[in-house]
């Protein structure tokens, strides 16, 4: 049995809390997209760390963490963070497996992301520059390297060859940056790398189904930045929705069980692209402020801005959501109006779907109001201990997602969760 989690949002839903929230139902824990773009944070004993490689069930006692074929991996970010996870007590050469389809993330990946950044100027993505992009272009393009070519003793001239084709690009950029320096921990990394469970992922989660564990998905980045149906080409590379699991890992449609989608209680985004609910005004300065909105990855100021149940809606239909988690709505405790975006305007119609391209279409928010609740919900236990105002503002988005929110968290610690009654 198979359970997916993952943002429907712009990615920065709070997804690694919740995963953790979750881990200790389920006996595998698996990535199956994305790679050190991602930034889940989690509060291990009062310690914040921001895992972008390893899986969010790394904490967990007897939990088997994995990397799928879907994700990119950096060798050097990996082992980074094997040498804090295991600084903490944990031992990854138990807990953790990778799929030798994954495919890897190399320095001249990063350069040509770097470099083809540059080249876009003022229509730049806002890429972390993880070197995504180039290395999912090398998977599609059937030039990359995989986990499991590192075991083959042609890894090296394979290397050399995609290492040159990467420098002919990077001189067409006029990309001058010297990436043998990154190469020197490239190379002392693909050694940690080798020594970790490298195994076919595919079996490896289908045996594991078989034998009657219990599997989830844990997803990064957001829905609304799927490379097929987020807001392109401001998205990130690959499928980041409930799809992805099959083609990650390996796991047939049938398998997958229950989605948990996770939406905050109201919208960032960060990188370019579009954002219909955005606020230039002091509410996005005090939904920054209050919700700490700094990229986890990057360091980057988030975009704040009001939910968007169009966005939401189209979300939870592509992902088939069968349960909704509300992450942050504490940081709405101070507002006085809270407004809920319903339909866009585009030229002059309303319309409940996400158009195909928000860019050229203006797209203007119709928002509803609400009062805000005024009340500090960070110590609320019960679901029926809501303030009016907030049951009034979460019902009115069960009803028009047709999906209900089921948790709620009010509060960056790990009990700070509202279970709906
Ligand atoms: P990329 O790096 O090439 O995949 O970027 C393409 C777009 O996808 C966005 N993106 C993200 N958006 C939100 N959170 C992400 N992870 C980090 C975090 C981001 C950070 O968890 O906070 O620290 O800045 C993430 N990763 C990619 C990105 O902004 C581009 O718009
Ligand atoms: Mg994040």
């Amino acid at each position: 049995m198979v359970d997916v989690i993952l943002g429907l949002q712009w990615g920065d839903e709070g997804k690694g809390k919740i995963v953790d929230y979750f881990a200790s139902g389920y006996d595998v824990i698996a990535r199956f997209q994305g790679g050190p773009n991602a930034g889940h944070t989690l509060y291990v004993d009062g310690k914040k760390i921001v895992l972008h490689q390893i899986p969010s069930g790394i904490f967990h006692d007897n939990k088997i963490n994995l990397i799928g074929n879907g994700v990119v991996l950096d060798p050097v970010t990996l082992k980074k963070e094997c040498d804090a996870v295991e600084s903490m007590g944990i031992n990854c050469k138990k807990n953790l497996y990778i799929s030798a389809r994954t495919h890897l993330i190399l320095p001249s990946h990063r350069a040509l992301d770097k470099a083809s950044e540059l080249a876009k100027g003022n229509d730049k993505i806002g890429s972390t520059l993880k070197g995504i992009s180039p290395s999912y272009m090398d998977k599609t393009g059937r030039n990359g390297l995989r986990v499991g070519d590192l075991l083959d003793k042609s890894f090296i001239s394979q290397y050399i060859k995609l290492r040159l084709k990467h420098q002919k690009l990077l001189d067409n950029f006029s990309f001058n940056e010297d990436i043998s320096t990154w190469e020197e921990e490239f190379f002392e990394a693909l050694e940690f790398l080798k020594q970790l469970q490298i195994v076919n992922g595919e079996y490896f989660v289908n045996d594991a189904i078989q034998k009657g564990k219990k599997i989830l998905a844990e997803g990064a980045q957001g829905s609304m930045l799927d490379i097929d149906f987020g807001t392109f080409p401001y998205v990130t590379s690959s499928n980041t929705i409930t799809a992805g699991v099959s083609s990650g890992l390996g796991i047939a449609p049938q398998k997958i069980k229950e989605v948990f989608g996770i939406t905050k209680a109201y919208c960032t985004r960060v990188g370019s692209g579009p954002f219909p609910t955005e606020l230039d005004d002091e509410n996005g300065e005090l939904l920054r402020k209050t919700g700490m909105e700094y990229g986890s990855t990057t360091g980057r100021p988030r975009r704040c801005g009001w939910i968007d149940l169009v966005a939401l809606n189209f979300a939870c239909m592509i992902n088939g959501v069968t349960q909704l988690v509300m992450t942050k709505a504490d940081v709405l405790d101070a507002m006085d109006i809270l407004q809920v975006c319903n339909n866009y305007k585009i030229n002059g119609e309303e319309t409940n779907q996400v158009p195909f391209q928000m860019m050229r279409s203006k797209v203007e928010p119709v928002y509803k109001k609400f009062s805000g609740w005024k009340t500090d919900i960070t110590s609320i236990k019960n679901f029926n201990n809501l303030p009016p105002e907030m049951s009034a503002y979460i019902n009115y988005i069960n009803e028009t997602l047709g999906v209900p929110v089921k948790f709620i968290s009010n509060g960056p610690g790990s009990d700070q969760i509202i279970v709906a009654s």
